[in-house]
């Protein structure tokens, strides 16, 4: 075995490879851009190694970089992870030149599956089932089009560079078939500089089931599929294992051809075999296609890791350094099901925008597995992936797992960013997923009740009065002496909501027991019992406070905007004599005195309420009449603390 390696990526996979080289012995090495120097992947490290800037150009691609920080640091072997070097066949050949050890497959595998065209021929004459089509040389428009006609329409033209859908195009009628050609070949050009397609035939209703194969060079094993039909726009949502619907048949023949690709180019270490499957009747034994092979670990192993008690990377390390495949096929086995779910900061509603933020709470169920590059206080930055986390849930059964995916969402609070998790937590829910009718259209059918951000009822809106006035101690308790003397009997608060505003009167009827009226309904909130209650029903939220954004966790993460009091009376033309105390709190300090002359704007004195400062700016120019309150004061909502003098008297004076 390795003594270090050195793994070339960051974020969640390098987090993920790094613990199981620590639990084998094995030190590490990280590599790291100037946006990750504090990040998780550097703290787990052994060692790491600075490599540039934040683009990955400068960074994470820079080949060369990485294997001299290799070489520097004694690292034996390079971990590529996924994504960036992962699959470049150049980048294996340079680490094999200097005399390291490529942690994955040679650069002949790699190169063999590069290209759609050859990788097929290739498959066909491994006896692996590919979808009927044109994959030849030739690309004049005559000859496609007539191909195309001996296929029968509708057809689907793709490049033979191609990936994640990019230079693809379906033809429903060959009257339209050359200006999608054109189309196709311009797109594949512009994307990869090569212009040359492939013809299929278009699978309707297709499902994405993709199978894992682990591979010692000459030999290969499977360790049974993942559907990944769960996607939108080519990226993939919720994983599971197995594939729902799968027989021993299916699984059998899908299987064989997965380690028949993998022989067919000599592959070494972990491997997928991607298949088109036509989910209209059911799963066939003649009824898959091979699609493409991903020659490198994938982001969704670990719901392969969870039904076969493998770990993947253990076996990459083990047969990267020379040792036999851990395990023959026969004793292999499935046991249960899992899911894998990917927490991504982005905002759902306006079109799964990637967002940024820094995490100020970050809470994960106990009972599910955890992949994550981000720690609480880290940043989700603009320059990566914005992936927060994968969580993988394993039960005895499907319909257990699914439960268990969808209460550990629940019960995964983020702050500080948008997240996609509502999105998740609807989707495991949604009726054809929980009956296994997966395809890779059901996202997109469903698309607006998903993607619906979450409204929070009168109950959720109610505790969050409460807990933006301060009166939830930070131990999740009612605040101590909460009818000490300056604490007035009725308090209002604005919140601002889903872009609506709620007005809240909250009464204090006893420390931990309150009256909350929202105008159309009232709740009563109370503490009881060591726990919280909205009327009958007892709270199981949490909440983080971060400035004026308060966000709930009770089922989905509802994020209000706590409106500023101060805010409200400018708003509401408040602009007279007196500059009052927009809410209960200690007066921190003044700032002027009688005589003085002031303009709109400035700021008079400083508030401290609700652990935050509240700077008192005068509504108007004017002079002060009268200074009312001093530093160290308590004073009441609505106290007046400055008195300007009325403006007839400065126009007479
Ligand atoms: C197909 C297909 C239907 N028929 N090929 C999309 C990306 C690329 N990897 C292959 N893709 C497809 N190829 C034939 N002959 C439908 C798709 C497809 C798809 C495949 C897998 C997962 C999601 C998909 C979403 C849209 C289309």
């Amino acid at each position: 075995m390795f003594n270090k390696i050195l793994i070339a990526n960051r974020g969640e996979i390098a987090c993920r490879v790094m613990e199981t080289a620590r639990a084998m012995g094995v030190r590490t090495v990280a590599v790291y851009s100037d946006a990750d120097a504090q990040a998780k992947h550097v703290a787990l490290a052994d060692e790491a190694v600075h490599i540039g800037a934040a683009a990955p150009a400068e960074s994470y691609l820079r080949g060369e970089v990485i294997i001299a920080a290799a070489l520097e640091t004694g690292a034996e072997a390079i971990h590529p992870g996924y994504g960036f070097l992962s699959e470049n066949p150049d980048f294996v050949e340079a680490v094999e030149a200097a005399g390291l050890v490529f942690i994955g497959p040679s650069a002949k595998a790699i190169r063999a599956m590069g290209l759609k065209d050859a990788a097929k021929a290739l498959m066909e004459e491994a006896g692996v089932p590919v979808v009927p089509g044109y994959h030849g040389k030739n690309q004049d428009p005559e000859h496609l089009a007539g191909a195309a006609d001996g296929i029968g329409y509708p057809v689907l033209i793709k490049a033979v560079a191609g990936g994640g859908g990019k230079g693809m195009r379906l033809v429903e009628r060959p009257e339209d078939f050359m200006d999608a050609l054109a189309s196709a070949r311009g797109e594949a050009t512009t994307a990869f500089g090569n212009a040359d397609v492939l013809i299929e035939k278009y699978v309707t209703h297709p499902r994405h089931v993709e199978v894992q194969v682990f591979g010692d060079g000459t030999h290969a094993v499977h360790l049974f599929e993942r559907d990944c039909s769960l996607q939108r726009r080519h990226q993939k949502v919720i994983e599971e294992a197995p594939a729902p619907g799968m027989s021993p048949e299916v699984r059998e023949a899908m299987g064989q051809a997965g380690v028949r690709a993998a022989e067919a180019i000599g592959y070494k270490g972990a491997g997928t075999v991607e298949f088109i499957v036509d989910g209209s009747d059911g799963l066939r034994a003649d009824g898959f296609w091979f699609m493409e092979m991903n020659t490198r670990l994938q982001v969704e192993h670990p719901v392969t890791e969870a039904i076969t008690g493998v770990d993947l990377v253990e076996w990459q390390l083990r047969v990267a350094a020379g040792e036999a495949l851990p395990k023959r096929q026969e004793q292999l086995g499935i046991t249960g099901h899992a899911f894998e779910a990917r927490i991504y900061a982005e905002d759902v509603p306006k079109g799964f925008l990637p967002a940024t933020g820094t995490l100020s709470h970050l809470n994960f169920p106990e009972e599910a597995r955890i992949d994550s590059g981000v720690r609480q206080g880290d940043s989700i930055s603009p320059w990566y992936d914005p992936m927060i986390a994968k969580l993988v849930v394993h039960g005895p059964t499907r319909a257990v797992a699914l439960k268990q995916l969808e209460r550990a969402l629940r019960h995964t609070d983020i702050g500080g960013t948008v997240t996609n998790i509502a999105f998740l937590s609807q989707l495991s829910a949604q009726k054809d997923f929980a009956g296994g009718n997966v395809d890779t259209g059901l996202i997109e059918r469903h698309l607006e009740a998903l993607a619906e951000a979450p409204v929070a009822d009168s109950s959720i809106r109610a505790f969050a009065a409460v807990s933006a006035l301060g009166l939830v101690a930070e131990d999740g308790g009612p605040v101590a002496g909460g009818l000490v003397l300056w604490t007035p009997l009725v308090q209002s608060i604005s919140l601002d909501h889903n872009e609506a505003r709620i007005d809240a009167r909250v009464t204090v009827l006893g420390q931990g027991l309150y009256d909350v009226d929202l105008g159309e309904t009232s709740h009563r909130v109370h503490f009881d019992a060591g726990t919280w209650w909205v009327d009958q029903t007892k709270v199981r939220a949490r909440t983080a406070r971060s400035g004026d954004d308060l966000t709930v966790f009770w089922g989905n993460a509802y994020g209000f905007h706590v409106i500023d009091p101060l805010v409200r009376e400018e708003q509401a033309g408040a602009a007279g004599n007196l500059i009052a105390a927009p809410m209960p709190g200690q007066v921190k300090a003044v700032f002027a005195e009688a005589g003085q002359e002031v303009k709109e704007g400035d700021k008079l004195a400083i508030l401290e309420a609700m652990k935050m400062e509240h700077s008192l700016l005068a509504a108007r120019d004017g002079v002060v009449a009268e200074v009312l309150a001093h530093a160290g004061d308590q004073v009441q909502d609505g106290a007046p603390l400055i008195r300007l003098e009325d403006e007839a008297d400065e126009a007479a004076a």
